[in-house]
């Protein structure tokens, strides 16, 4: 019966479009003026870092990345070959061999992943204290405690799960079997100073902070009040005609998504659909979160920087399912415009390969569900032509390529002036989206950009001539743009902020 009445639904549609319009959606003037609800159903910390607030033991979140110099080598703990072998004390300087990567098991319970992703534990093989890096899968044996000076929070125990403390017996033998003492002094093995250098703030770590027990009551307080009916009126107002919405992929198994994500994002897009349709703005379906990681950031849902997007089939056809049963449901809601596959897969780690051989799979799903949503295909990030997706999008009706454009991220950007940044966006931004701007090409979309920069100390007036000139230059992508994004603490990036106090107006 379904397929029937799509199979209805599109004979309308090309007998209507045969009369120039479908839904409207044929009108080559129209373009979208959107803007990103970003950190509403995939969370980004820095967005609304006091959602992360009543986290125990916080600074713990899986993908926290550590390293730990003992006090009495001086040296820094490193896994030897990056993984596959001992943990030593020998190494003067720290980088990716000496960075240690939480997972976190509850409260006070973590894994230590290293370079190469094994999980450093007892050598159960061995004497059962030396500390290895074997384990791939970790268990008990790869379980540990990390135990803060109270004067001095990054000066730590490592308590192994034999109940003993490592210690760095001497450069070159790190063990499990130090019984700690009542000081913390510079010469006891078993002290190590630690430093973060890396933190992930996202889906994966809210959810698994706060543990089965409290996250779904924060998120789901988080759904109801980050985002409300009162900002599709304020949206439509203000001169935008559409909102982008990021999803992650665990929305298509609500309410019981694989932990430890919870259940009630898909509720909660259930209303952004029924507030679209009330004040008559458009639906832009953003897969922000793909099942493994796209590009290894906290925004794709990553648990610990990994990237395991497009490596196998099975993963490809998981997301093409999660695209599948979010078109289902939303065809036939007149607000739903466009479905974007994925968002920023990232060179090299998503291959053109991967990433083409899911387009085409997921551009045929949503085609099976509707005849007349655009399809929008993320430029890869990372090394990659700005043109590769061409061939292979060109010959797909209603397709679109969504490309960011942002004066941040690069060192290029360091030390530009107002003026210069302004210059940027007129002649070398104009050139690139020109370049990717065809008459027989995808359509083209420029899906995130800010008006935010590296110059301190602009004033209200450099902002405006910024997001002006901005405004000008995106005005010229044939499917639209959506800025980034509608609310966040950094009041720049706050949509809402820059319309409410006279820095952008539509
Ligand atoms: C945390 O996990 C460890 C290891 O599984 C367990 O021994 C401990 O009881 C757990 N703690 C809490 C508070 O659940
Ligand atoms: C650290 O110790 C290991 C194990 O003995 C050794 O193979 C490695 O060369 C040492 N590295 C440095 C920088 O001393
Ligand atoms: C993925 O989906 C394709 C198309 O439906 C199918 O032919 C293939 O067997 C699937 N592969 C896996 C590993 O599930
Ligand atoms: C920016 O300026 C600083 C200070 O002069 C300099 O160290 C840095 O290399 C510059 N960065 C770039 C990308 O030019
Ligand atoms: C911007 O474009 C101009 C003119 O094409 C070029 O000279 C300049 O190097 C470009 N700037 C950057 C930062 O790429
Ligand atoms: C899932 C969903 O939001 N469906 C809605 C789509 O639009 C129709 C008509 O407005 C609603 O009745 C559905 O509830």
């Amino acid at each position: 019966m379904f397929v029937s009445s799509t199979r209805n639904l599109l004979s309308i549609c090309v007998l209507s479009l045969v009369l120039s319009s479908c839904q409207g959606r044929v009108d080559p003037n129209f373009r979208i003026k959107a803007v990103n609800l970003g950190g509403w159903l995939v969370t980004e910390g820095w967005i609304k870092p006091s959602l992360f607030d009543g986290i125990v033991n916080k600074d713990f979140l899986d993908g926290t990345a550590l390293q730990f110099k003992s006090v009495t080598t001086g040296k820094y703990l490193c896994a030897e070959q990056g993984g596959g072998s001992i943990i030593v004390a020998n190494r003067t300087s720290a980088s990716g061999w000496e960075t240690f990567t939480l997972w976190r098991i509850n409260d006070t319970a973590l894994n230590f992943r290293v370079f190469e992703k094994q999980f450093i534990g007892l050598d159960t093989n061995g004497n059962g204290i030396d500390i290895v890096a074997v384990s791939k899968t970790p268990g008990n044996s790869e379980t540990f405690e990390i135990l803060r000076d109270s004067n001095d929070k990054n000066r730590v125990r490592i308590k192994a799960p034999n109940g003993y403390y490592l210690q760095a017996k001497t450069e070159e033998l790190v063990t499990a079997d130090s019984q700690g003492g009542n000081g913390r002094g510079d010469d006891d093995p078993s002290v190590f100073k630690m430093e973060m250098v890396g933190r992930l703030e996202g889906e994966f770590q809210v959810t698994n902070g706060y543990g089965p027990d409290r996250a779904p009551q924060v998120m789901r307080e988080h759904w109801g009040t980050f985002i409300v009916e009162e900002d599709f009126k304020f949206i439509s107002q203000n001169g935008l005609n559409a909102v982008r919405i990021p999803v992650g992929w665990w929305i298509a198994s609500d309410p019981t998504p694989p932990p430890p994500f919870v259940g009630g994002s898909l509720f909660a897009l259930d209303n952004a659909f029924v507030w679209a349709q009330k004040y008559g703005l458009k639906v832009i379906i953003d897969l922000h979160a793909a099942p493994g990681s796209q590009n290894g950031w906290e925004h794709s849902g990553s648990r610990d920087g990994s990237q395991e997007w497009g490596k196998t089939d099975e993963n490809i056809n998981q997301t093409v399912a999660v695209i599948e049963f979010l078109t289902a449901r939303y065809a036939k809601n007149q607000s739903l415009y466009a479905v974007e596959l994925i968002n920023e897969p990232l060179s090299p780690g998503a291959t053109l390969e991967s990433v083409i051989k899911y387009y085409k799979a997921a551009y045929a799903a949503v085609r099976r569900h509707s005849s007349t949503a655009f399809v929008v295909m993320s430029n890869r990030l990372g090394p990659m032509e700005p043109r590769e997706l061409f061939p292979m999008a060109s010959g797909l009706r209603g397709s679109v390529i969504d490309i960011h454009y942002y004066n941040l991220f690069q060192d290029m950007f360091d030390n530009m002036t107002v003026q210069q940044n302004i210059d940027f966006i007129y002649q070398n931004r104009s050139l690139q989206l020109n370049h990717v701007t065809t008459s027989n090409g995808p359509l083209t979309f420029v899906g995130e950009w800010v008006a935010e920069w590296l110059v301190s100390g602009a004033s209200k007036e450099d902002y405006q001539r910024f997001a002006k000139a901005q405004l000008e230059v995106w005005g010229r992508a044939t499917f639209g743009w959506a800025y980034w994004t509608l609310r966040n603490v950094n009041r720049h990036w706050s949509l809402d902020w820059m319309i409410k106090n006279g820095y952008i107006k539509l």
